[in-house]
């Protein structure tokens, strides 16, 4: 079983990930895990702190000659910003955020301590071991990507690309939209947020391009990948709704349009012209493409006052804040990325073994010409 554990404070010293059964044999060099940081970092909307910030990973144990060797890896990012012990009490706590449901829990007289830890630059160490995964998936041909489907208002009308174009595309976009003209209002979309002390959120896709069918089962609910990736996707702050496929829009359809018929040719064995399902019918994967969308709310820290209440006082105020992103969705597919790459990597190691790479790609390779022979 592949499993992580991450620790960190947003202004502390660093962000840190264990990764534990990676199987032996994987080359991993930081170099592929600080381009996945980059693409974290990047995007239009962002603040000030992702120019202050270079995250880059160090990789501490686990590897020898840059090989995996079937032990946990730990992986350190540095905090440039590591003022956690010199900033101010917080009483205040901000609509949206973790503040007052984790102050009242913890138990704590500042809320300082909350959002120190409920912040979204943990996702750094997530995205790290998503990109370990991403390595173990690349052998075997698995891609992992994501693309910004809206922002605010602005909803791209290329949503039926192909797997290639999308990474193409969203590339060349500031805000990783496939759609340029899009693209260019979603960044107009932003400024005039950012003028009007406001924030945005949006939609993003994450797709995974060439898994093999039988992926997760259906025999127990806790086996079901959908389940998985559903709960992967959902813990990553601010996103408030997940779907796969044609998702809630499957609700209003008639039972003859909302599925995807089969069809065999010789060549290429059972197929689909449609992909409603998103790759997954019954908890397993199908063979076709997954595709996940997520929606993430407006980042909760407004320069805007919103209406809240001192926790020592019990008094109202408006609280105004100064530091802050506008938008963050960009940032967050390939967040989404990374938590699906990792979810999509444990199962594989759960169906075709994980304790060498070798061993692995045997069974796979096995199960493969199985499917052939179908
Ligand atoms: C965040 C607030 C901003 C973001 C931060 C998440 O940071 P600061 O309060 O230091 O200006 O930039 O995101 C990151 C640091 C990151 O790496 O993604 C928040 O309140 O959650």
């Amino acid at each position: 079983m592949l499993r992580y554990l991450t620790s960190g404070e947003s202004h502390g010293k660093c962000l840190l990930a264990i990764l534990d059964g990676m199987p032996s044999g994987l080359k991993v060099a930081e170099a592929a895990i600080n381009e996945e940081l980059a693409r974290r970092m990047a995007g239009y909307g962002r603040g000030a702190r992702m120019k202050l910030e270079a995250d880059r990973a160090e990789i501490l144990s686990g590897l020898r000659r840059g090989q995996t060797i079937g032990a946990p890896l730990a992986v350190m990012i540095k905090n440039v910003d590591q003022s956690i012990e010199k900033l101010p009490v917080i009483l205040e706590p901000r609509p949206g955020h973790a503040d007052l449901a984790g102050a009242i829990k913890y138990d704590l007289d500042d809320i300082r301590d909350v959002l120190e830890r409920a912040s979204a630059r943990e996702t750094a160490a997530r995205v790290s071991v998503g990109a370990i995964s991403k390595l173990l998936l690349a052998q075997f041909d698995i891609r992992v990507t994501s693309h910004v489907t809206s922002i605010g208002s602005v909803e791209s009308r290329k949503n039926n690309l192909g797997y290639r174009q999308i990474v193409t595309l969203s590339q060349k976009s500031p805000v990783r939209c496939a759609d340029a003209a899009a693209s260019v209002l979603m960044v107009k979309e932003i400024d005039r947020a950012a003028r009007e002390a406001e924030t945005l959120g949006g939609i993003f896709e994450i797709i995974v391009n060439g898994v093999p069918p039988g992926l997760g089962s259906y025999s127990q609910w806790d086996t079901r990948l959908d389940g998985d990736l559903a709960k992967a996707v959902m813990s990553i702050q601010a996103v408030k709704g997940v779907s796969f496929g044609a998702g809630f829009e499957l609700a209003g359809m008639r039972g003859s349009a909302a599925h995807d018929e089969i069809f065999y040719a010789r060549a290429k064995g059972f197929f689909r012209n449609t992909n409603k399902a998103g790759g997954i019918e019954g908890g397993m994967t199908n063979g076709e493409e997954i595709r996940i969308r997520a929606a993430m709310k407006p980042i909760s820290t407004l320069k805007k006052p919103l209406a809240s209440v001192n926790i020592k006082t019990k008094k109202p105020f408006k609280a105004t804040v100064e530091r802050s992103d506008t938008c963050a969705v960009p940032a967050a597919g390939v967040i989404g990325e990374s938590v699906v790459a990792v979810e999509i990597a444990n199962a594989m190691i759960a169906k075709f073994g994980g304790d060498s790479l070798g061993e692995m790609k045997r069974n796979f390779e096995g199960y493969m010409s199985q499917i052939k022979e179908f």
